[in-house]
């Protein structure tokens, strides 16, 4: 890295004009400290920076370039798009092109409805579970991240981890009352909300491999008992892949676990970096959604055919090449070992995981099976290492509460370049001063 000046001049401005100079706080970099690097642009897997400085990005704006920046077959895709006109409120065949892509492949999802983001698809998925059952509650877990709708900002994670803020002043009451929390990977505690709740859930949502805590997957045995007691109760169940979906597996956690969700929501991926999000199930439940049933929600932008290009791109080049997973996996596991021996090399307790092209690593002594465990990971250390590594040219998530993510464009070498800047990072942020 060379400077920062242009990102340290860029910041005070554009914090002059947008709160926290940032359309999303995760982005300041509070987490890790030091200036948000400005980008210019990317190519491939990398990002450049406005001061000219080149980064690998494990980062892929968070989820949704699985196949790195500037692709040439979604980025001609958008631009033949584009010759068309921008959007049309009005229906285009490209919108029911990519729901067939989605729904042929999974065997519990009929009819999908697009959305413009991860926030609306849970937001609508959690009110037609609600016209669904005809209840009110809802369960969530500590630390699962769905978004900033009202309902779900309660003891979230992502960003509001981070910033320790669990949740948000602005929610009334009388909308958190709904909202029944749970810890991530135990049972009893979703049963007790059950109880609590009297019976009246109407869903309990769940992120399948959490990503906002850093990445901590539940385990398989949970999930088959959240299935069976969500069964007992007459809930519906929804997985949110918004991020694991078509980067745990093609399938995302369906492609790892037996369990099936009543309802699903994706985004980031299926849009390859445009606004997409999306929610889906069976056409017992999505048909209850207007304009064929009670259940309102509407959204100008929705299934915008700029967007709905860049995915469909995108998604039928992972079904075209479902082996791409086999060495995204390996890439994700290489480089989790690697930071996991440059750790201990210095005598540093980290513990890593994988899922697909997803990776997370906490540095903590034990295993992280929920968001109290995550809460104890050492943060100081991990901003240390974060702004060691990108000073070196390693572009990773600017928060322990966050996942990191594998694109097809990196390679091998970068892996073994990305290891040895973590030996190097290791013995910087351990050495006595
Ligand atoms: P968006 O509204 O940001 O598109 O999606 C919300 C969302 C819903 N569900 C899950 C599981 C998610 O991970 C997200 C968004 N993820 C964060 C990253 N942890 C987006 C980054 C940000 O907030 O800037």
């Amino acid at each position: 890295m060379t400077t920062l000046d242009n990102s340290i001049d860029a910041f005070r401005e554009a914090r002059e004009f947008i709160p926290g100079g940032v359309d999303s706080p995760v982005r300041a970099f509070k987490g890790v400290g030091g200036t948000p690097v400005f980008i210019d642009r990317g190519e491939g897997a990398y990002l450049i920076d406005i001061d000219g400085n080149r980064y690998i990005d494990f980062v892929q704006s968070w989820g949704p370039l699985i196949f790195g920046h500037c692709d040439s077959d979604i980025e001609n895709a958008v631009i033949e798009a584009v010759k068309k006109g921008l959007s049309f409120g009005a229906p285009t065949l490209i919108e029911t092109a990519l729901a067939k892509e989605i729904t042929t492949l999974f065997d519990n999802v009929d009819k999908v409805r697009f959305v413009s983001s991860g926030t609306e698809a849970v937001m609508s998925a959690i009110r037609l579970a609600r016209g669904a059952t005809n209840r009110d509650g809802i369960i969530k877990f500590a630390g699962c991240y769905h978004g900033h709708s009202d309902s779900l900002l309660v003891q979230a994670g992502s960003g509001l981890a981070t910033f320790g803020v669990p949740s948000s002043p602005g929610v009334p009451a009388d909308l958190t009352k709904h909202t029944y929390l749970a810890r991530y990977n135990d049972l009893s505690s979703v049963e007790k909300c059950f109880i609590e709740a009297k019976g009246d859930i109407a869903c309990v949502i769940i992120e399948p491999i959490a990503g906002n805590m850093g990445l901590v997957p539940a385990d398989e045995i949970f999930l088959k008992q959240l299935r069976a007691l969500c069964d007992e109760y007459g809930a519906l169940l929804i997985f949110d892949e918004v991020m694991s979906g078509f980067r745990a597996s093609l399938k995302g956690a369906q492609g790892i676990s037996c369990v099936r969700p009543d309802l699903v929501t994706w985004g980031k991926v299926i849009g390859a970096g445009m606004p997409v999000g999306a929610f889906a199930g069976k056409a017992s439940i999505m048909q209850l959604l207007s304009p064929e049933g009670p259940v309102y929600q509407a959204g100008t932008l929705s299934g915008n055919p700029i967007a709905m290009a860049a995915g469909l791109a995108s998604l039928r080049k992972l079904k075209q090449n479902p082996s791409l997973y086999v060495s995204l996996a390996s890439n994700a596991k290489r480089l989790m070992e690697g930071f996991s021996s440059a750790a201990k090399s210095v005598g540093v307790s980290m513990v890593t995981d994988v899922r697909g092209s997803m990776f997370g690593f906490f540095f903590s002594p034990k295993v992280v099976k929920n968001f109290d465990d995550a809460l104890q990971n050492d943060t100081a250390m991990f901003a240390k290492f974060h702004q060691a590594m990108l000073k070196r040219g390693i572009y990773l998530a600017c928060s322990s509460f966050e996942a990191g993510f594998i694109s097809t464009a990196i390679t091998e070498e970068m892996i073994d370049e990305a290891i040895k800047a973590a030996y190097e990072s290791m013995q910087e942020i351990t050495q006595k001063d």
